[in-house]
């Protein structure tokens, strides 16, 4: 799934002001990929991540090599063993590295990369090294790496990186883009191999950013209490973890199934098209007995509330509750950028009380984009 957002983000127009090189991307409002060097210089948050552990010898079919839910495959073998990143990967033994160079063998093709659940990529991060020689070990300063991102089959962006600037082995390489890909594809050469088709990279520690870098925390706008009666606080108590809860009491319930409390809030995000929403809920019983507390979001597309955090206790100390809606993050966003959050508190057996009540200290959605 591919969405194309169009527009550049807060946070990505700050990162395009700083890097500086691509103004003219700024000026045109075209999204694509950039490549960038250094960690943290793409991936903000890690999402995904292939240490390659697996890769206990040399010789592994590397056509379909799978980690963490992303597919890395190449047309070659695994080649470990030896110095591929001028010791920039410490001691770690085990790496995603090409049997290529003048070793012979290597990949006749692309490195390609994407998530094997077709979640979009936003940046991806790895140490990047080469089994090219260097003419007294591997892994050659002098080679370069060509990419190019797809989105549906179809090439998004390309470039090359080194070597002019040089792209010394055991540098953090880094890819991102505003819009999002599915696949990357990545090969490196170097002047005057023995064999034009073939590649060398290696790699280590690659991570994926499935998410852009923009997300927003909302307080609700408003609540409305269904079954229960409030006894203190209001709607803005549930804004912030500041020691001023929402307290409500079991009122009238309409069955002795029904949850003894069930309130709503409304919500505006400024991020038309979220990529996945979170419900932040911290709560506790003012009264001792057998509760479990629920939260649910309101889906538009199915006209329907959606349960995003699972039935789960709620007892006598606050606990922090965080749950992420199923499905597509955009179904849940309505007219006006509006959403709709749901928490019910369920009785399951006796209490102390005739009328608990449940002490809610926020309740927060986490948006992001
Ligand atoms: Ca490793
Ligand atoms: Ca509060």
């Amino acid at each position: 799934m591919t969405r194309d957002f169009n527009i550049f983000r807060i946070l990505h127009l700050f990162r395009f002001v700083c890097i500086g090189t691509i103004a003219s991307l700024f000026i045109t409002s075209v999204a694509q990929t950039v490549s960038t060097i250094g960690q943290g210089s793409a991936v903000t948050r890690s999402d995904r991540l292939a240490t390659f552990s697996t890769i206990t010898h040399s010789g592994i079919s590397l056509s379909d090599y799978t980690e963490d839910s992303i597919f890395i495959g190449a047309n070659a073998d695994s080649l470990i063993g030896y110095e591929v990143f001028n010791g920039a990967n410490g001691s770690d033994p085990y790496f995603y590295c090409l049997d290529g160079g003048s070793m012979g063998g290597g990949a006749d093709a692309w490195v390609t990369i994407y998530t094997t659940d077709s979640k979009p990529i936003y940046a991806i991060e790895f140490l990047y090294g080469n089994s090219w020689t260097n003419g007294h070990g591997w892994g050659n300063d002098n080679a370069w790496v060509v990419w190019q991102t797809l989105r549906n089959g179809t090439v998004v962006s390309s470039g090359q990186v080194g070597p002019n600037p040089m792209l010394p082995v055991g540098t953090i390489m880094g890819f991102y883009d505003p819009s999002g890909f599915d696949t990357i594809q990545l090969k490196c050469n170097v002047q005057n191999q023995f064999d034009p088709n073939v590649q060398a990279l290696a790699m280590d520690n690659l991570h994926l950013q499935l998410y852009g870098n923009v997300s927003e925390t909302l307080a609700p706008v408003a609540t409305t209490v269904q079954f229960g009666k409030v006894t203190g606080g209001d709607n803005a108590s549930l804004s912030a973890d500041d020691g001023n809860p929402l307290i409500v009491q079991k009122f009238f319930v309409p069955s002795s199934q029904a949850p003894i409390i069930r309130f709503t809030s409304s919500f505006v995000t400024t991020i038309q098209t979220p990529v996945q929403i979170e419900i932040d809920l911290k709560a506790k019983m003012v009264n001792a007995g057998s509760f479990r507390v629920r939260a649910l979001m309101f889906d538009f597309a199915a006209n329907s509330y959606v349960q995003a955090l699972a039935d789960s206790t709620l007892g006598l100390s606050y606990q922090t509750y965080i749950a992420s809606v199923p499905g597509m993050a955009v179904d849940y966003v309505g007219l006006g950028n509006s959403l709709q959050a749901r928490v019910e508190v369920q009785q399951t057996g006796p209490s102390t009380a005739v009328q608990p009540a449940t002490s809610l200290e926020f309740l927060n959605l986490t948006v992001l984009g």
